[in-house]
């Protein structure tokens, strides 16, 4: 019979309840505890998206649709795990159940489009970590924001939005992406590239006559972090006469804190303000032709490797 395949995929993770949240939020400062203030404030986000996120039960529901794909193309058979970056189960437990149920080859896949050595190679590193000195090879996806079928996925979602509008003359859409601090623009990181890269594609596909990027959920931190805002970026549309903005978070896959949040509750708030109309598209969730993107991301990474 032939071995299987392993398929990591790494993802973020939520805390499952309110009294995890202060430990998420140590794991995410990296063991350096948040200040009351910030705590509260962080419990006040995810009680407004009401108590939870629910990003844990997506990434789940992701995974699994992964596997069906991946266990009816046709090619070799998968194994497929889920590793999170910030909750359990984490990412090196993950790895070593791996190791231990015998896997040897694996694909990594990190539910996150755009490459950068602050986001997707740290869930790398972590999986690289835990699988060193054993005999599980571990071949990574760095990025796959230009995908075909994840760009059409994308690309009808951007074009029911726009239609919702009337007419697609009278609307920006505006492509967002988590936010990273400035830093990595001195060492040539390409996310805010590859994030211009999507945003175009998609453009083109639609003819879209007005495109703009921003980034949004910079962390609370001292240094600076890729602009412009969001925020900043809406009232700079609004000065400039535009009323109708399409907000595609073409950097997340999910349902999430960052999107319900950040976009549903805080960006609408200023849109109110300024008068203008904001829809955001859906977020790809476990849309089944996304899942299948996904399937052929990991399929050409292990072609790459002859191991498909
Ligand atoms: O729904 C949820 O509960 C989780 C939503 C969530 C997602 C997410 C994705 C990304 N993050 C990225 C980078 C950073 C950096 C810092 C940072 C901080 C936070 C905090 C929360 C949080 N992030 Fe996150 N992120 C999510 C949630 N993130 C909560 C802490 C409070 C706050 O700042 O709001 C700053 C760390 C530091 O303080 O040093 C950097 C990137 C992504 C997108 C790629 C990915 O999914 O990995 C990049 C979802």
């Amino acid at each position: 019979m032939t071995e299987p395949l392993g398929v990591l995929v790494m993802a973020y993770g939520t805390p499952r309840r309110l009294q995890d949240v202060e430990a998420y939020y140590t794991h995410i400062r990296r063991g350096r505890k948040p200040t009351p203030e910030l705590l509260a404030d962080l419990i006040r986000r995810y009680e407004a998206i009401g108590g939870v996120s629910p990003l844990n039960e997506i990434t789940q529901r992701q995974a699994e649709g992964l596997a069906d794909w991946l266990n009816r193309d046709g090619g070799r058979p998968c194994k497929v795990y889920l590793g999170m970056k910030h909750t359990a189960p984490f990412i090196g437990d993950i790895v070593r159940k791996m190791t231990d149920d015998g896997i040897r080859e694996a694909v990594t896949l990190v539910l996150a489009p755009h490459y950068s050595s602050m986001s997707v190679a740290t869930y790398q590193r972590a999986a690289d970590e835990a699988a060193a000195g054993t005999n599980l090879r571990l071949w990574h996806v760095d990025s796959w924001h230009l995908h075909p079928r994840f760009l059409n996925v994308l690309t009808e979602r951007v074009r029911t939005a726009v239609d919702a509008h009337g007419n697609a003359d009278s609307v920006t859409v505006l492509f967002t992406a988590h936010s990273l601090p400035e830093r990595i623009l001195k060492f040539g990181d390409p996310y805010p590239q590859q994030l211009r890269e999507t945003g175009l594609a998609v453009a083109e596909k639609l003819n879209l006559p007005h495109i703009d990027f921003a980034w949004q959920s910079a962390g609370r931190t001292n240094e600076r972090w890729l602009g412009p805002d969001i925020l900043e970026k809406l009232r700079a549309l609004r000065a400039a006469g535009h009323r109708n903005v399409v907000v595609c978070a073409a950097g997340f896959v999910s349902d999430h804190l960052e999107v319900l949040y950040d976009i549903d509750i805080e960006a609408q708030a200023v849109a109110r303000e300024l008068g203008l109309r904001l829809t955001r598209t859906p977020s790809l969730n476990d849309d089944p032709e996304f899942l299948r993107a996904l399937a052929e991301v990991v399929r050409q990474r292990a072609a790459a490797m002859n191991h498909a």
